[in-house]
């Protein structure tokens, strides 16, 4: 099959700096000429998506469960254009994805108490929807502890920015990336493997620079078929 372009997925807590790093990334690849499309998730612009912002800015209340699945959905509608995206040589580069929704929704009490055998099974259901969506080639986590994101302005208005549900995300956000390193139930995949931490508590230069090395080696193009997470 002939080249295509990689698809780059830039997760981490509120305030780690996804949507600075995303963007000056964004702007670095199109001064070297390198056709790029940037996404971010929740797409806020499409029906579905006026749901969530609603939803997150408090405007309506929404059961946990309900929510979860709306942010899939939400990817889901612009699963196609990514893959067609990457297929036509268009390097796909996005503020956050699946993990994030799968690591703000693990986190609610409300959700584990919905499955109280095992946290495991929370985590599984979360997942569930997810499954089969394009897989990024890489996806870097910038990291940064809640006290460090505090600093960056205090959190907002919302509802997922306070101190206590950044720490629980936090935790499930190392899980995630232990997973994709080890096997999972048994299913060992290589294809949604290329998970990266990144220090995000540093200059804004320093990181980008660092995401700039993970970056490099992928903009030549990828030899495989879009992959579909944790299949
Ligand atoms: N969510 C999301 C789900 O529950 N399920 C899902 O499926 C998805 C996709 C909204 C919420 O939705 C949840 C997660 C979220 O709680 P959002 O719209 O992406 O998600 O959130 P935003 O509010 O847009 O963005 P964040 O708060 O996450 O911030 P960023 O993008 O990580 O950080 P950024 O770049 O805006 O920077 C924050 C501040 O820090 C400064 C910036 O100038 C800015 O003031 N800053 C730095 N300061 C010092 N040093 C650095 N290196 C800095 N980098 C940035
Ligand atoms: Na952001």
């Amino acid at each position: 099959m002939p080249r295509r372009a990689p698809f780059i997925v830039i997760e981490g807590l509120d305030r780690s700096g996804k949507t600075t790093q995303t963007s000056l990334l964004h702007s670095h690849l199109e001064s070297l000429k390198i056709s790029t499309k940037l996404l971010k998730f929740p797409d806020r612009t499409t029906a579905i998506g006026k749901m969530i912002d609603s939803y997150l800015r408090s405007q309506s209340e929404l059961d946990d469960h309900a929510i979860h699945l709306l942010f899939s959905a939400n990817r889901w509608e612009l699963a196609p254009t990514i893959t067609s995206l990457l297929t036509s040589g268009t390097l796909v580069l996005c503020d956050r994805y699946a993990f994030s929704g799968i690591a703000f929704s693990a986190a609610k009490p409300s959700l584990r108490a919905t499955f109280p055998s095992t946290e495991n099974d929370a985590l599984l259901w979360c997942r569930a929807p997810d499954i089969s969506l394009p897989a990024p080639d890489l996806t870097i986590f910038l990291d940064i502890t809640p006290d460090q994101a505090k600093l960056r302005g205090g959190y907002g208005e919302e509802r997922y920015e306070k101190e206590e549900m950044q720490k629980r995300v936090r935790e499930v956000f190392h899980r995630l990336g232990e997973e994709m390193s080890s096997p999972v139930d048994g299913v060992n995949d290589s294809k949604d493997k290329r998970w990266v931490v990144v220090d995000a508590g540093r200059e804004r230069e320093v990181v980008a620079r660092e995401l700039w090395q993970l970056v490099e080696p992928l903009i030549e193009g990828v030899d495989e078929e879009v992959g579909r997470l944790w299949e």
